[in-house]
C-alpha cells in the first residue's frame, strides 16, 4: 500500500475480496449459499444488515464467497424487482406467483422493501396486504428491509441480499414501492424488472411518454376481475408501449384473488424474460453502478475528483476483471483514491 494516511469514510479497513473476515462466519455463510443451503438465509440477511465494522467485514468475505470469481459464473438464480405504486396489488401479486413458482418446485426468497421511513402519515398503509406464505416451507424465504438511506437508492443490504441469495434460490424477488425513481432503483439490482399497474392507472403511462421512466421488462395490469375497465387498461397500456417503440415488454393481465388468472402467463413472461442472453452484461453493468455510487456515497465529490472525476472513475472500473464483486470493485476504488494521496 502506498502508506498514505486512509481516506475518510466510513467503510472499514479490510473490506475487500481478501478481506479480514475470509474464515470467519462471513465466508462460512457465503460458502452454505454456494453449496445451496438455503437455511443460511435468515443468518446472511441478519449479518448484512448490521452496520457494526466486525460485521460489515464478515459481509464483504460473505459477499466475495458468492462472487461470480468465486461461483465460476454468474449466480443462477434470477432476480426479479417488482414495482409499482401504493395499492396496485403487488403484495397480493406476489402471494400468488410465490403459490405457483412452489408448485414447480422452484426455490423463492422475497425481499420485501418496506417503504414505511420514507412515508408520514401513514393512510397510504391502511389497505395493505402481506406476502402470504407458509412459515414453515424450507423453500420459501420472505424478508421484510427497510428502504435505503443512501437517497435514491435501495438499502445496501437489499442490493447485497438479492445477489447473494441468487446464488442458492432459483427466484429472489424485490418488491419495492413507488413508480420512476424505485423502478430505475430496482434496475440496478435486477435481471428482469416488472411494473405493476391497476386498472384505470393511465396516468403511469406519461412517465413513459415523457421519457422519465425505462420502459419496463414486464408490465402487469392487476385486479382483471374487474372486467371491463382491467382490459382497457391493458389495451391501453399494450398501445402506447407500441407508440413508443417497445416491442419487448410483454402486458400481461392478472387477478391474483381466487381464481387467480393470468399468473401461468406471467411466469411464462418473467422466465422468457429472465432467459434472455443480457443476464450477465446486466449485471456486470450493476455493479459497477452500485460500486460508483457506494464510493460516491462515502467519498462524497471530493473522492470522484481525486480519481479524476466520475467518467475517469468509470473507466477505472471497467478495466477490472469482470468477475470481481461489487465490494471489490469499491475496494479497487479506495486503493486508486490511496494512491492518488500518497502522490499529493
Ligand atoms: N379485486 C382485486 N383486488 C385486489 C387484487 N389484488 C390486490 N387487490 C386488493 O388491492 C389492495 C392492495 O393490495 P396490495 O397487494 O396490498 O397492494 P400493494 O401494491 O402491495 O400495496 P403497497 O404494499 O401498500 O404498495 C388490497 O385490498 C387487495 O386485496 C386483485 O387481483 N383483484
Ligand atoms: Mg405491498
Amino acid at each position: 500500500m502506498s502508506g498514505a494516511p486512509r481516506p475518510t469514510g466510513t467503510r472499514p479497513e479490510g473490506v475487500g475480496p481478501s478481506g479480514l473476515g475470509a474464515h470467519g462466519v462471513g465466508a462460512a455463510l457465503g460458502a452454505r449459499l454456494r453449496d445451496g443451503d438455503l437455511s443460511a438465509a435468515p443468518a446472511v440477511l441478519n449479518l448484512l444488515e448490521s452496520t457494526t465494522a466486525q460485521d460489515r467485514r464478515e459481509a464483504a468475505a460473505l459477499l466475495a464467497e458468492v462472487s461470480p470469481a468465486a461461483l465460476g459464473g454468474e449466480a443462477p438464480g434470477q432476480v426479479i424487482g417488482v414495482t409499482g405504486p401504493p395499492g396496485a396489488g403487488k403484495s397480493t401479486l406476489l402471494s400468488a406467483l410465490l403459490r405457483a413458482w412452489r408448485a414447480e418446485g422452484q426455490s423463492v426468497a422475497m425481499l420485501a422493501v418496506d417503504p414505511s421511513s420514507r412515508r408520514s402519515g401513514g393512510s397510504l398503509l391502511g389497505d395493505r396486504a402481506r406476502i402470504e406464505f407458509d412459515p414453515a416451507d424450507r423453500e420459501t424465504f420472505i424478508r421484510s428491509t427497510s428502504a435505503g438511506e443512501r437517497l435514491g437508492g435501495l438499502a445496501w443490504a437489499t442490493r447485497a441480499a438479492a445477489h447473494a441469495l441468487a446464488a442458492a434460490f432459483d427466484v429472489v424477488v424485490i418488491e419495492t414501492v413507488g413508480v420512476g425513481q424505485a423502478e430505475t432503483e430496482v434496475a440496478d439490482v435486477a435481471d428482469t424488472v416488472a411494473v405493476v399497474v391497476q386498472p384505470g392507472s393511465g396516468d403511469v403511462l406519461q412517465f413513459y411518454k415523457a421519457g422519465i421512466m425505462e420502459i419496463p421488462d414486464v408490465l402487469v395490469v392487476t385486479k382483471a376481475d374487474l372486467g371491463t375497465i382491467a382490459m382497457r387498461t391493458r389495451r391501453d397500456v399494450g398501445a402506447a408501449l407500441r407508440s413508443l417503440g417497445s416491442t419487448s415488454t410483454s402486458v400481461v393481465a392478472v387477478s391474483s384473488l381466487a381464481p387467480a388468472q393470468g399468473i401461468e402467463e406471467l411466469i411464462a413472461a418473467l422466465r422468457e424474460h429472465g432467459a434472455g442472453a443480457d443476464r450477465a452484461e446486466r449485471r456486470l453493468r450493476a455493479r459497477r453502478a452500485n460500486a460508483l455510487a457506494d464510493y460516491a456515497h462515502e467519498h462524497g465529490e471530493r473522492g470522484l475528483r481525486a480519481l479524476g472525476g466520475r467518467l475517469a472513475a468509470e473507466q477505472l472500473l471497467r478495466s477490472q476483471d469482470p468477475q470481481l464483486d461489487t465490494a471489490a470493485l469499491v475496494a479497487a476504488l479506495v486503493a486508486a483514491l490511496e494512491r492518488s494521496a500518497g502522490e499529493r
